[in-house]
């Protein structure tokens, strides 16, 4: 790790800088992933990946809007197997820390592809339990239930092998505070908020027609950040573990909030689809200008500013 400004230390993870490729954007392969790393990201998340190859939703599956971007992927991906070739294959070739994103579809097959994913050896494992896209046996995402989440957590974690393990939470639930608790109880060692909002609809109004061939979708990008600022604000209050805070960030002010707000890391995803990963260099420039103008040394000194 190079020790400058803007590199942190996360959960035992040294990062370059904050800013990290949030799950689901340009994290399918190796060489993604490595362009992104290549970039100025200061740790990579690869898709979340389930036991079984997924071909997902039929396109549309992804919609850019004038405020953000609604998609219903549908969880589309190769399998755990394949995604841990991928991932031995990024750790060959960079050395900028990976997460790995993983999904079950009940409580027993988060433990299976834990499993299966440590093999790979990735930095950390982010344990999706909010995809928008998919619900529980109980008809809500996993995310929203306390206890569920407090099993697979700990399910997770016992078979991690030692590698920290970040749970990703949704704010759709009455308090994502309480969840956050209940993970840190369960053995995480960081919180991932948030996973995208709704979900939501976007209407063709000349075919009269959701676009989306899912018709909904989780809401990311720049409208859903008050809604991350504030959920990062409320964990950071409840739990001691470090939170990687995403959702809407696409400017240096962006990153600078979530910070201030109580994230050690910043996830960037939507804002890639319109910038592309030169956004990384720019916000970590933004953020680099901001320490100077403001005669500060570290951004850790700005971890959780805004709560006085
Ligand atoms: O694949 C998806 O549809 C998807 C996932 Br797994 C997720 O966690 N969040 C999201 O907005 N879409």
């Amino acid at each position: 790790m190079k020790n400058n400004a803007i590199s942190v230390e996360m959960a035992g993870l040294m990062l370059d800088s904050p800013l990290l490729l949030s799950s689901g954007v340009l994290g399918l392969s190796a060489s993604s992933l490595k362009s992104v790393a290549d970039a100025g990201a200061g740790a990579v998340t690869s898709k979340s990946c389930g036991l079984n190859e997924r071909a997902g939703h039929k396109c549309p599956a992804v919609l850019p809007f004038e405020h953000g971007v609604l998609n219903a992927i549908g969880l589309a991906n190769p399998g755990v197997d394949e995604m841990v070739k991928e991932i031995q294959e990024y750790k060959r070739r960079s050395k900028t820390p990976l997460i790995a994103s993983i999904f079950g579809s009940d409580v027993d097959e988060f433990g299976v592809v834990t499993e299966k994913i440590v093999s790979a050896r990735p930095d950390m494992i982010e344990v999706n339990v909010s995809c928008p896209n998919v619900a529980s046996e109980f008809g809500v995402p996993f995310g929203a239930d306390i206890d569920i989440c407090s099993r697979i957590t700990r399910l997770v974690k016992d078979k991690s092998k030692g590698i920290p393990i970040t749970v990703k939470l949704t704010a759709n639930c009455p308090s994502i505070a309480r969840i956050a608790k209940a993970c840190e109880d369960n053995g995480a060692d960081a919180i991932t908020a948030i996973n995208s909002i709704g979900p939501g609809m976007i209407i063709d109004v000349n075919v009269r027609k959701p676009v989306l061939s899912n018709k909904v979708g989780g809401v990311s990008g720049a409208c859903v950040l008050p809604v991350s600022v504030r959920c990062v604000w409320d964990i950071y209050r409840t739990v001691k573990i470090p939170i990687i805070g995403g959702g809407g960030v696409t400017k240096p002010a962006d990153a600078l909030q979530m910070i201030m707000a109580g994230a050690t890391a910043v996830g960037v995803g939507s804002g890639l689809y319109k910038n592309g990963p030169e956004l990384f260099e720019e916000i970590n420039q933004g953020i680099k200008t901001y320490l100077h103008e403001n005669k500060m040394t570290r951004i850790d000194s700005l971890i959780g500013a805004a709560h006085g």
